[in-house]
């Protein structure tokens, strides 16, 4: 239903007030409408809600709050999510395979379901509605039709059967071609009476095994999948065939902007912009527009994607990336809510300043009836669910953010920290808090700052690329750092791609100028000089060397801060991020020495004072190869 009837109202009453207030106690309200419990001290405390689900969201905040310091102090507390359709996505493959995937392998045992239901699936829907999550995709937007077959709709019952006590609905990515690969039909165009058809009687029957199916999130004609420019018909037109066979049963379509295209000249980060504000307005009601945060790819940081200044008529929902295909991995320590909230909190101007991404994404701004946010899941069969220990807090964070856009990153880290590794003291948990906070920007100093972006390496995306040169252009680095002899930076301005020209004139006049564009996207939006004086006072090729080593310094401080909690928590979580760590310190020096190797082969200036040697020849980091790192589906 909507956001409003999962909302809950805590009250406490203290001892003294509980005696003089006695008609504030059990009101004698059905079991579902409102629970009590009676604190130690002998005050009552007092949960109602609207529906079931709220009372469970209501539960869980109740043990957060008694975890984390005891109840609000304006005791009472009134808590709605601002979002409708909070939900993981999981790029899972039939196979168990995750692409992008750094924990194990999926947590879908498909093999052994319907039978075999472990208990890790109950976990896992508790974990989510412990977020206040109330979906979750379970395969890969790289979809395999196979799960549309009544074999696995026969599977997928059994998980939304273990998920439903925890208000955790299931939805599917549908293939656009599983027409002719599991219904015999000739073609998939969407226009076509037979393939229309097919889909009505698919959807009905997936009805029939689900009867609270959510519906269907569609990756078409990108990287690959098929879609409806395969029969020369418009994205709307193959959003709005599946969204006419959900609508019966209230189901939803989330259509990805992930698009763009080898044989496109125009620069990547405007394509799915000029791809779909033509088509502002042709969707159907029960169809919301899936977009990344940024226009590119999840990168350490990018702007916000144009579309959520542009559109008005479409509902426009956020997929952000929890897992860390471009900040490390589970390998590294990143903690993603300062990200995730720099994303929110973006004011798009859409509707004058105040427009911030956070109200265009919950339909407050443009008065949508339907809102989602999606985060793509870092989880996996590893015994702690996320690789590194550390990356629990990111999925903590998005379920908590996804609910209340507002809540400070800050806010979320104490919480998590207290919650996680209780019953640990207080300056033990400060402690940590000091650690996630700040590891973020540490991530995108030894790897891309200033605004640089997708200089990674190749197939797995794991550690330095400056120099990689694909089969596609777009693929490829120098697309996008532009080094030359002059300087480094992608020209997005007016007299480049005219990217800026994306956004409204309050960011495009700021961003397009280089000496009022934010330092943090200089490099993203402009062409700069090697000499070019930064607010340090310093050159653009000094304060580049100085951001990567700083980067470094990062994280040997996090290291340091890390083992003074010997013998404050746990000798395995310990040990084990202690380990981490180590293995974190080294690849951000890979990073900082190759990219710099690299760049200096044009700026051909000195490293400045308090830059460290390189530890190896640009050679032999351009030898490195990972085989089999995990999630990547090149596979070596
Ligand atoms: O980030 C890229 C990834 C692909 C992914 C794609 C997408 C699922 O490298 O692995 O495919 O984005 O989001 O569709």
């Amino acid at each position: 239903g909507t956001g409003h009837s999962e909302g809950y109202t805590l009250r406490w009453l203290s001892s003294t007030d509980h005696t003089r207030s006695t008609p504030l106690g059990p009101r004698g309200l059905k079991a579902s409408d409102s629970s009590t419990a009676t604190t130690g001290a002998g005050g009552v405390v007092t949960l109602s809600s609207a529906s079931d689900q709220g009372i469970l969201y209501g539960a869980f905040a109740l043990l957060r709050h008694l975890q984390t310091g005891g109840l609000p102090s304006d005791r009472e507390q009134h808590s709605q999510p601002a979002i409708q359709r909070r939900m993981l996505n999981h790029w899972d493959d039939l196979n168990r395979f995750v692409e992008r995937g750094y924990a194990g392998f999926s947590l879908w045992d498909w093999f052994t379901l319907p039978e075999v239901r472990l208990p890790r699936y109950r976990d896992y829907a508790r974990a989510c509605a412990s977020l206040g999550l109330n979906g979750t995709v379970l395969t890969n937007v790289n979809a395999n039709a196979w799960i549309l077959t009544p074999e696995y709709l026969r599977k997928v019952a059994a998980l939304a059967e273990e998920f439903r006590p925890y208000g955790v609905r299931v939805y599917l990515t549908a293939r656009f071609s599983a027409p002719l690969e599991i219904g015999g039909l000739k073609t998939a165009d969407p226009l076509n009476a037979e393939v229309v058809a097919w889909w009505r009687k698919k959807v009905d029957e997936i009805y029939t095994f689900i009867p609270d199916f959510g519906g269907f999130v569609v990756k078409a004609n990108s990287e690959g999948q098929p879609g409806p420019q395969d029969y020369g018909r418009t994205h709307a037109e193959g959003a709005n065939l599946l969204a006419d066979a959900l609508a019966p049963h209230q189901g939803i379509v989330m259509w990805r902007a992930f698009v763009y295209q080898a044989a496109n000249t125009e620069d990547r980060v405007n394509q799915a912009y000029r791809e779909f504000m033509p088509l502002d307005g042709q969707f159907r009601a029960n169809v919301v527009l899936q977009i990344k945060n940024g226009p590119l790819d999840f990168m350490p940081r990018e702007p916000f994607h144009p579309l959520f200044g542009g559109l008005r008529k479409t509902v426009p929902a956020l997929e952000l990336q929890i897992t860390q295909e471009y900040l490390g991995a589970s390998i590294h320590l990143c903690y993603l809510a300062p990200l995730f909230e720099e994303v929110l909190d973006a004011d798009t101007y859409a509707n004058g300043a105040g427009s911030t991404l956070a109200r265009v994404v919950d339909g407050s701004l443009h008065r949508h009836t339907l809102s989602a946010i999606m985060g793509v899941a870092n989880t996996g069969t590893d015994r702690n669910w996320t690789g590194h220990p550390l990356a629990q807090a990111n999925w903590y964070a998005f379920g908590r953010l996804a609910w209340d856009p507002a809540l400070s990153s800050e806010a979320i880290a104490r919480e998590w920290v207290r919650q996680t590794f209780s019953p640990a003291d207080e300056a033990t948990c400060e402690s940590i808090f000091r650690i996630l906070m700040p590891s973020r920007e540490i991530v995108v100093n030894y790897s891309m700052p200033l605004g640089l972006h997708h200089i990674m390496a190749e197939g797995h995306h794991f550690g330095p690329g400056p120099w990689v040169v694909s089969s596609r252009p777009d693929w490829s680095s120098p697309y996008y750092h532009q080094a030359d002899t002059q300087g480094l930076g992608a020209n997005r301005g007016t007299t480049g791609s005219n990217a800026v020209a994306t956004y409204a004139k309050e960011l495009s006049e700021r961003w397009g100028n280089p000496d009022t564009c934010p330092e943090n996207l200089l490099l993203w939006f402009h062409h700069v000089a090697w000499t070019h004086t930064m607010p340090s006072g310093r050159s653009l090729w000094d304060e580049l060397c100085l951001r990567y080593q700083s980067g470094v310094d990062g994280v040997r401080s996090l290291q340091r801060q890390w083992s003074a909690l010997k013998g404050k928590i746990d000798e395995e979580r310990f040990l084990h991020v202690s380990a981490l760590l180590k293995r974190q310190e080294s690849d951000a020096c890979d990073w900082r020495d190759a990219c710099l190797l690299y760049f200096q082969q044009f700026s051909k200036m000195p490293l400045p004072p308090g830059v460290e040697e390189p530890r190896a020849s640009l050679e032999a980091f351009k030898a490195v190869k990972l085989r089999y790192f995990p999630g990547n589906p090149g596979g070596h």
